[in-house]
């Protein structure tokens, strides 16, 4: 066995996984093994926050498929990245987190940067190897990257400071990658019988679709069955938009023609998708899940079947080699609702565009805040816009190719009636965990992964001001992305519960900011300032076309306070108040 060190133990089994590119912050912790990164053939892209590192290793394996790395110092640099990898887990992202930690010999004394790290990452990560003695490197380096692919989370690699010296005798292992199959032949069995005998099967297709390169095979059991596709929450990239049975994504601001053709469903096959809880949540009114249908549930984690959502068959599979098999299945028996393909087909373009007419004519929300706070604006100095025009420009000049974050906040939700992609990989939200400051650096991570594709962020200013200085690490890394942001000058998602349950009463809600187009430019990247509609569409041409030239772009858009519905009612009540001095505020 080959002698070396721990630290060349480590880049070697970096290496034998493809890492390219790691993302972090340096430290003398691991100064041993960051100075052999680069004749190792790994880039080490330094950020501006640590947070903003492990967003970007999220955002890295989210477009290619492959692993995000970071690295930090031990104590306050790992601290700071476990938003990121708490994120990380909620897309499912294959992302290593490196931390080191400090030293064997001096843990417990309360020395330097000293931190408990394993417990940090406990319930955020799916698996997290200690190496417990330098011999050890390689092989538990390697096991973290495998469990990362093989349970599609982030793992934790934590590596006692004084771990990386010494003279071992160590084979790098060889990555492991398990083959998943297409399931059970009896769940695939029934599945395809309930399929046959469905008279309206409605699809959702879920990130697992994306996750395991399965559009193509989704589009042909679609096609097969003449069956509206819905996209699972914030998976809206997982059936192209251009596709006549494209219905739009299922949840919160989502498609209104989608959630009408699934209430109407008797079998449902929930592709890729865990079904989670705030995905299937009644919107617009509407509480579209179709309670009597028979459910047909693949996921590649048994552990979800059936865990939200009633169902009636489970497959434990992967969604590509499901959907074939269920294909293969159908075409060698009686279909019934094959007979009434046509019908189905004229319901599902009218539904739709039903929808389209209805987002062309919904220029401003319409409730009592809103439209006192169009009115205010009217009065004030300068110009603001409709953000739902805004979204629709934007919509509208989008690159075919381009890779979009959205952030957390009102008008980014509401961008996802908006966004529409022809290919998998393109869109990054900040999914389940739903922290704000998540999608600056998300793309750049995405564009570190695919430079050759347009990235583009949207964001609140809330959320802005908390991930904006990662534009610094765009300009130096030489990494153009374009950045768009809401600038409604408040906290407006929040802001929105206070109208909807605290009677307008205002607290910490309001921003008064100041110019993001000149904080851009002061970073030493472009910055304009929109405020008329018009200018919409080209300055987000235009600065996607400086992306070629290696220009990032800040895109502040002046909008007004109108806010779209709440993310959930269900999880509010009207306050009560018993003491005598808080009894006006009820
Ligand atoms: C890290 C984090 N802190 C706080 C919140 C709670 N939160 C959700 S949305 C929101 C407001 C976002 O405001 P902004 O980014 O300006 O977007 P807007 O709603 O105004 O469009 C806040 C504070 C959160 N989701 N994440
Ligand atoms: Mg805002």
């Amino acid at each position: 066995m080959p002698r070396m060190t721990p630290s060349e133990a480590l880049v070697e089994t970096l290496a034998a996984n493809g890492v390219t590119d790691a993302f972090g912050i340096m430290g003398s912790a691991f100064m041993d093994a960051m100075d052999i990164f680069a004749p190792a053939g790994i880039r080490l892209i330094p950020t501006v926050h640590e947070q903003g590192a492990g967003h970007m290793a999220d955002g890295y394996s989210r477009v290619s498929g492959r692993h995000g790395v970071c690295i930090a110092q031990n104590g306050p640099g790992i601290t700071n990245f476990v938003t990121a990898i708490a994120a990380a887990y909620w897309a499912h992202s294959p992302v290593v987190c490196i931390t080191p930690e400090t030293g064997s010999m001096s843990q417990g004394l309360g020395g330097f940067q000293e931190a408990q790290q394993l417990p940090f990452f406990e319930t955020i990560t799916k698996y997290q190897g200690h190496v417990a003695n330098p011999a050890r490197m390689a092989e538990i380096t390697a096991r973290c990257f495998d469990r990362a692919m093989l349970e599609n989370g982030p793992t934790q690699l934590n590596i006692p400071r004084d771990f990386f010296y010494g003279d071992i005798n160590v084979e790098i292992p060889q990555p492991i990658r398990i083959e998943r199959g297409a399931g059970g032949e009896q769940s695939l069995q029934e599945a395809a019988e309930l399929l046959a005998n469905a008279k309206n099967p409605v699809i959702i297709s879920g990130g697992g679709v994306v996750m395991s390169d399965a559009v193509e095979e989704c589009k042909a059991l679609a096609e097969f069955l003449g069956a509206p596709v819905v996209n699972s929450y914030l998976h809206n990239d997982s059936f192209p938009a251009s596709h006549p049975l494209w219905c739009g994504p299922l949840g919160y601001q989502g498609s209104k023609a989608g959630m009408k053709l699934i209430s109407r469903a008797d079998v449902v096959l929930a592709l890729g998708t865990r079904l989670g809880p705030f995905g299937t949540l009644p919107q617009h009114g509407m509480d579209y899940w179709p309670k009597d249908a028979k459910i047909i549930q693949v996921d590649c984690d048994a552990k979800m079947l059936g865990l939200v959502k009633k169902i009636s068959v489970g497959v434990c599979g992967d969604a590509k080699a499901a959907a074939v098999s269920m294909l293969k299945r159908l075409e060698e028996q009686n279909v019934y609702c094959l007979e009434t393909k046509g019908a189905r087909a004229t319901e599902i373009a009218a539904e739709k565009a039903a929808w389209e007419q209805e987002l062309d004519e919904w220029i401003h929300e319409k409730d009592d805040y809103s439209l006192d706070m169009i009115a205010e604006q009217a009065e004030e100095e300068g110009n603001y816009l409709h953000p739902r025009q805004v979204l629709r420009e934007l919509e509208k000049a989008m690159p075919e190719d381009a890779m979009v974050s959205t952030d957390i906040g009102n008008i980014n939700s509401v961008s996802n009636s908006y966004l529409r992609f022809e290919k998998p990989r393109s869109f990054f939200a900040a999914m389940s965990f739903g922290n704000c400051g998540y999608a600056l650096p998300t793309i750049i991570g995405a564009k570190v992964a695919a430079p050759e594709r347009t990235a583009i962020s949207y964001a609140g200013d809330g959320a802005w001001g908390m991930s904006m200085m990662e534009i610094m690490t765009c300009v130096r890394e030489q990494i153009p992305v374009t950045s768009i942001v809401f600038h409604n000058r408040q906290w407006g998602a929040e802001k929105k519960n206070q109208v909807d349950f605290y009677n307008r009463r205002f607290v910490a809600g309001d921003l008064e900011n100041p110019s993001f187009a000149e904080i851009a430019r002061g970073m030493g990247a472009e910055g304009v300032t929109i405020d008329r509609l018009e200018d919409v569409g080209p300055a987000l041409k235009a600065a996607c076309a400086a992306q070629k030239e290696g220009k990032t772009t800040v895109i502040e858009i002046l909008c007004t306070r109108e806010l779209g519905d709440p993310f959930r009612r269900d999880a509010l009540s009207k306050p009560v108040r018993h003491l005598e001095k808080y009894k006006d505020f009820c």
